[in-house]
């Protein structure tokens, strides 16, 4: 009997209908863990039901839940009804027409989830887990800006293009990556990198593999490098364009 599995899950984006056959495939054992990478809403129609299912889900399961991006704009409209514009065109429109079945004590409740969700978290194993990057050659404690640990790219951009003659002793290795053992995040989808499958450079893992577009909700077991994943978002939702409408240029 396998136990004590560590899955760390990618961007969800309104997809339940994925999250749920994902974790069908997962197989759940009561003594998983997970760490969810963050942005739980905005694309598919379900992205107020995701957090009212994950909610539910760490009552039975020991949950990490690191806050994305999207996730700050639907708080911040959770909080006190402020809309922001690049939100609202990048899936946050989809996201407040999701809450219309919630009632204000609902929404309270969700309020207080995205409140207690973490922009980062590091394990006892040295394994760093954040929504999107970070900068500072000091490591995430140090970033000045705490929005870049949920927008930046640079981190993956710089992993996935790095010269692999570069070993660790060299004086040109990125200061960045040396202070972890591995560094795990969503964001950017690998789909933009023509993969459907988590990416790993270096000693980052993508695990963002495009749920939000034509891609898939994917997991990895952190311990044995298992991967998992969903359907493809757009056979699971036949009748809604998630946010393929929109240019990936504009998008966040
Ligand atoms: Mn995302």
């Amino acid at each position: 009997m396998k136990s004590n599995r560590n899955l760390v899950i990618g961007d969800i984006h309104g997809g339940l209908k994925g999250l749920k056959q994902l974790l069908e495939r997962i197989g759940l054992i009561e003594d998983d863990s997970f760490i969810f990478l963050g942005d739980y809403v905005d694309g598919w129609s379900e992205s107020a039901q995701v957090i009212q299912f994950l909610i539910e889900f760490s009552k039975q399961y020991n949950c990490v839940f690191i806050k994305g991006n999207h996730d700050v704009w639907c708080e911040q409209w959770l909080e006190d009804k402020t809309v922001n514009q690049a939100w609202f065109v990048n899936g946050g429109e989809g996201t407040i027409a999701s809450y219309n079945p919630f009632s204000d004590e609902d929404k309270a409740i969700h309020l207080q989830f995205f409140k207690q969700m973490k922009l980062y978290h590091l394990n006892t194993n040295n394994q760093l887990f954040l929504h999107a990057g970070f900068t500072s050659m000091h490591g995430v404690e140090n970033e000045v800006h705490s929005e870049t640990l949920y927008f930046d790219r640079t981190l993956w951009e710089m992993a996935v293009t790095m010269d692999k003659r570069v070993k660790k002793d060299s004086v040109l290795y990125p200061k960045r990556l040396k202070h972890y053992h591995e560094i795990y995040i969503g964001h950017t989808p690998t789909i933009r990198f023509n993969s459907d499958q988590p990416m790993q450079a270096i000693n980052v893992w993508n695990i963002d593999t495009g749920a939000a577009f034509t891609g898939k909700v994917s997991a990895v077991n952190i311990d044995d490098k298992t991967v998992f994943q969903s359907d493809n978002l757009p056979k699971l939702y036949p009748n809604e364009t998630g946010r393929n409408s929109m240019s990936y240029n504009s998008s966040k």
